[in-house]
């Protein structure tokens, strides 16, 4: 029986050298990654969240708990994203203008990577202009946006705004996601679809494209 409570020990106080050991042990032993990555890592980051919020943790700890999480998740990548399936789509993800937050927006990425779509990932902090580049330059079928603040959120709709504006809403669907995103959020602000986790967005993607 896999360990999962050590690894997020370890992910809680931001131990990368004791992940790297711990995810490369357990994949050895035939532990399936994505139980790694959803029971032990992201189980990890579930306490750090509400240490956060209520003061027990602060920006530096919680750093270094999204390090050792990342250095978790570098290991597994390369087991799941299967380089040889051929493009189902191409799909451009980022984080929303004003918002760092990058490790469920990474994870969505290397979810949807590994359900065969080539995805084109333009980091974080991306205004509606850039994601306009972005399209413009890629031409994806799905264009994703991740937030994690609720003041941020607000310029996912910016970005809808700017699609239609440029004529280009009709040539893509646009996901959203985040911790404070909801699918009423989604439907209000003009999005295609909405989904609550790293799983349900490699859902969207296959219902965006059947
Ligand atoms: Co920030 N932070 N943070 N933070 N941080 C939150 C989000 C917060 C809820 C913490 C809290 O107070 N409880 C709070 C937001 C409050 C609010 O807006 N209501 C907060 C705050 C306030 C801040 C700062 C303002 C703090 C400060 O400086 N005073 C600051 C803002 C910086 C900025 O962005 N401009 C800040 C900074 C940071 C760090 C840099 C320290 C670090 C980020 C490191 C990094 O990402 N590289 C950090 C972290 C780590 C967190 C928490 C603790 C964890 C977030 C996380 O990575 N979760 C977070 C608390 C929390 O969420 N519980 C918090 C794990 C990740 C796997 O989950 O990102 O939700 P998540 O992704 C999921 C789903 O949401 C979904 O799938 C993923 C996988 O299942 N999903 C999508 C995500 N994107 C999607 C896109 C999709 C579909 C699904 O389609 C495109």
């Amino acid at each position: 029986m896999a360990d999962f409570e050590s690894l997020s020990q370890s992910v809680i106080s931001g131990k990368a050298t004791q992940v790297k050991e711990k995810v490369t042990a357990m994949l050895e032993a035939g532990v399936n990654p994505l139980d790694i990555i959803n029971e032990g890592l992201i189980g990890g980051m579930n306490v750090v969240g509400p240490r956060f919020k209520s003061g027990e943790m602060f920006v530096p700890e919680v750093l270094m708990s999204a390090k050792a999480m990342a250095a978790g998740i570098e290991i597994i990548k390369p087991l799941i994203a299967d380089q040889d399936i051929p493009s189902a789509g191409k799909v451009v993800i980022g984080t929303v203008k004003g918002d760092l937050h990058d490790i469920g927006k990474n994870l969505v990425a290397m979810m949807i990577e590994s359900g065969g779509y080539s995805v084109v990932d333009v980091g974080v902090d991306i205004s509606p202009e850039k994601f306009i580049e972005a399209v413009r330059e890629h031409k994806p079928s799905i264009i994703g946006m991740s937030a994690l603040l609720t003041t941020t959120m607000l310029n996912m709709k910016d970005t809808i705004d700017l699609l239609k504006e440029e004529g280009l809403r009709d040539q893509v669907k646009v996901m959203v996601g985040g911790a404070p995103v909801s699918k009423d959020f989604a439907n209000e602000i003009g999005a295609d679809g909405f989904a609550p986790d790293a799983a349900s967005a490699v859902e969207l993607c296959k219902k965006f494209l059947a």
